[in-house]
């Protein structure tokens, strides 16, 4: 079954009719069960996004192959968000207009904060695939996310810095004040560094938008640090992590979830290498469910999947998981699509899951419940065209 677009703007603009509405009919009945996946395809986002489009594929591929939901094939609706606010909460209108279940997505925390409001209002589910801020569970009855909170994931790295380097005393922050996970991810940081009885010399600011970092890495330098920890997006995040090895930091570099992928290469090159950066996921995840992930991602890439490939899988798949076991009380046919988008989102919260990301559920707020973490360092090739991300647990 292939996947196909929402009607892009056109398609949120043009529905008068509002889409908890219409019946279920075509959602179920003998066609496709359909959900939505509105991540960023475009911007400088979409070094981010690109990965989650890969894993929802994957995932499409591999439930259809079981089957569908109880015999009804999985449609997905791509519908891309690009990287701010408006562009995410249009993808969430199309896809919601065009009648989907359940939506994956969007890619930031930023544009969760817009977006998930007009999809809890409208009452159809969403699973965060990659929004760890605080407070993303809490938008509303109908959110919830595959993508653990900066407060669980992130004191990992600094513990980790901390065996590679017990010496560590003085650190340094910097963070994108313009992002809301990474104004979050800060203050998670800065509370672990006090935490540790660690100095936190200095805290710097800078935006999403920025390319040019000298006052930001200048002050850094200067305050000696032996730990400098970034909180921002691949593209500002890896060109301060490059700008603070050209002015000669020698020392321990964390980056946050904004940094989780291999995009982030081309932007700092050799001086990526040796960045820590925490994880929600390892290739090494023993079950059956991530063995197949694993081989179908490789087979595509001749890679190891990320983070975020693994998080956007796992959300498509409790969708259909949940639907799955939905159907088997109450059959789909029998429910109007409001009906059926409040029985899925109660489904989701309710059941326990064998992932990618080893077995997960779901608190009432629907906070995911994971029980592992792990932190990856970036290992440059010699050459420093390319690299990986190599877990140190
Ligand atoms: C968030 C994130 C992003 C940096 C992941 C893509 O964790 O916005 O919450």
């Amino acid at each position: 079954m292939s996947s196909s677009r929402a009607q892009g703007g056109q398609a949120a603009k043009s529905s008068g009719q509002p889409a908890a509405n219409a019946g279920a009919g075509q959602q179920v009945s003998g066609d496709a069960v359909l959900l939505g996946i509105a991540v960023a395809e475009t911007s400088n986002v979409a070094l981010l996004g690109q990965e989650e489009v890969i894993g929802a594929r994957i995932a499409e591929k591999l439930v259809n192959a079981d089957g569908g939901v109880n015999g009804r094939p999985v449609k997905l609706l791509f519908q891309d968000t690009g990287g701010d606010e408006i562009g995410a909460i249009n993808a969430f209108q199309a896809v919601i207009n065009a009648g989907v279940l359940g939506i994956v997505g969007p890619t930031l925390s930023q544009q969760a904060f817009a977006a998930d409001t007009r999809a809890d209002a409208a009452g159809v589910p969403v699973l965060g695939p990659s929004n760890t801020a605080k407070g993303i569970p809490q938008i509303g009855k109908f959110i919830g996310r595959v993508s653990a909170g900066v407060d669980v994931v992130a004191p990992l790295a600094v513990e980790q810095a901390l065996k590679l380097n017990p010496e560590v005393k003085r650190v340094a922050v910097a963070f994108a004040q313009n992002d809301a996970f990474s104004s979050s991810e800060t203050k998670i940081f800065q509370a672990t560094v006090k935490k540790k009885g660690l100095d936190l010399t200095l805290v710097q600011r800078f935006q999403t938008s920025d390319t040019d970092f000298t006052s930001q890495v200048t002050n850094i330098v200067g305050s000696k640090p032996q730990l400098v920890i970034v909180s921002g997006l691949a593209a500002d995040g890896g060109n301060l992590v490059r700008q603070l090895r050209e002015l000669g930091y020698k020392g321990l570099v964390i980056g946050g979830n904004g940094l989780n992928t291999t995009n982030v290469l081309p932007v700092c090159g050799r001086f990526c290498d040796g960045i820590l950066i925490a994880q929600a996921y390892s290739p090494a995840v023993d079950n059956p469910i991530n063995k197949r992930f694993v081989e179908a991602y490789n087979q595509q890439t001749g890679k190891q999947p990320p983070q975020f490939t693994a998080q956007t899988f796992t959300g498509v798949q409790v969708f259909v998981d949940a639907l799955r076991r939905l159907d088997k009380t109450k059959r789909l046919e029998t429910m109007d699509l409001k009906t059926l988008r409040s029985e899925l989102n109660s489904a989701v919260l309710t059941g326990t899951y064998e992932t990618p990301l080893g077995q997960i559920g779901f608190d009432p707020e629907g906070e995911i419940k994971q029980q592992k973490f792990y932190v990856a360092q970036i290992k440059m090739d010699a050459g420093a065209k390319s690299g990986r991300f190599v877990l140190t647990n």
